[in-house]
């Protein structure tokens, strides 16, 4: 029972809504994203007390509180270790990581490596505004370099990074991007990302009008190209490619790349039945064989 081969239910967007007054500033694009996952949710057919929604700190990681589902908001940048325990431990349910750039790249980038290397079960929607919102307004990893913010009051000192072609090197199984302005494709990618059996990583450019006034709802229409039809998604070059071209005055949108490999519960469940199964995967007695 994995990703991809869970029991469907049929639901509607709204059923995914939680009670929960959602509390973003107006005109903020996570707004479009919370919307692309409902539907993506809604899509994929998702049953909500089989799904678990973890989160670090920021705007962006606030989403889980609006979503009806189970949920965890753990501590910044600590989203996806917390996310791959749970997956290893129901691997049952489906989990989705939400937060952004700043959790996920800042003070969380030492993780992302892990999860895709290891192909983690789950699917990872990174809010990219290009700052930290709720801390209003300092330079973050994905930030232009001449931005000018609170920490860097005449523009930063760093190249951005690319987290497309981060996670396509490190060997994230599914790899696409979307921009909040177009939330119908957002859906989609984030409901693949549900559907596929492994590390989906789904970079979603949203709009900050109160801390970040480069990129705009317009620049970043501008920047989004559609990716060409003939683009052949299981190519891991013409997908590093696309994506490294990305965040240079252009982003390409849409699924860049998916392919089948085992994911680390798979191969964990492997391991278990190859030392005889959970009745014996004890670990006191594992323990134990090495007391003096
Ligand atoms: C250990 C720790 N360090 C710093 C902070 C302060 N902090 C809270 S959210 C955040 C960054 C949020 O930015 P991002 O993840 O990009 O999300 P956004 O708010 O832009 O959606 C920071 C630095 C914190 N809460 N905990």
């Amino acid at each position: 029972m994995f990703c991809g081969t869970y029991n469907k239910v049929d639901m509607k967007p709204a059923d995914y809504k939680s009670e929960v007054p959602v509390v973003w500033c107006p005109g903020c694009g996570h707004y479009g994203i919370l919307n692309a996952i409902y539907r993506a949710l809604a899509g994929a057919g998702v049953d909500p007390s089989q799904l678990i929604c973890i989160s670090g700190i920021g705007c962006s990681s606030r989403t889980p509180y609006f979503l009806h589902s189970y949920k965890m908001h753990t501590l910044h940048g600590r989203a996806g270790p917390v996310a791959t325990g749970a997956q290893l431990a129901r691997s049952d349910l489906t989990v989705m990581v939400l937060g952004g750039d700043g959790d996920g790249f800042s003070i969380g980038g030492g993780h992302m490596p892990h999860m895709a290397r290891k192909n983690c079960n789950l699917t990872y929607v990174l809010f990219d505004n290009g700052i930290y919102g709720l801390t209003k307004g300092q330079y973050s990893p994905t930030s232009r370099p001449e931005m000018k913010a609170y920490t860097t009051p005449y523009g930063g000192p760093e190249l951005p990074m690319n987290p497309l072609l981060y996670m396509l090197t490190y060997g994230a199984t599914y790899v696409a991007q979307g921009f909040a302005g177009k939330p119908s494709v957002c859906a989609d990618l984030i409901k693949g990302g549900l559907e596929h059996q492994g590390f989906a990583y789904i970079n979603i450019y949203s709009q900050c009008p109160s801390f970040n006034s480069m990129d705009t709802v317009e620049s970043y229409r501008e920047m989004v190209e559609p990716i060409p039809k003939e683009h052949d998604v299981t190519d891991l070059g013409s997908a590093m490619a696309l994506a490294y071209d990305s965040g240079r005055g252009r982003a390409p949108m849409g699924l860049l790349y998916q392919v089948s490999r085992p994911t680390l519960d798979e191969r964990m469940e492997a391991i278990i039945q190859g030392v005889g199964g959970r009745a014996d995967y004890d670990i006191n007695r594992i323990i134990d064989q090495y007391r003096p």
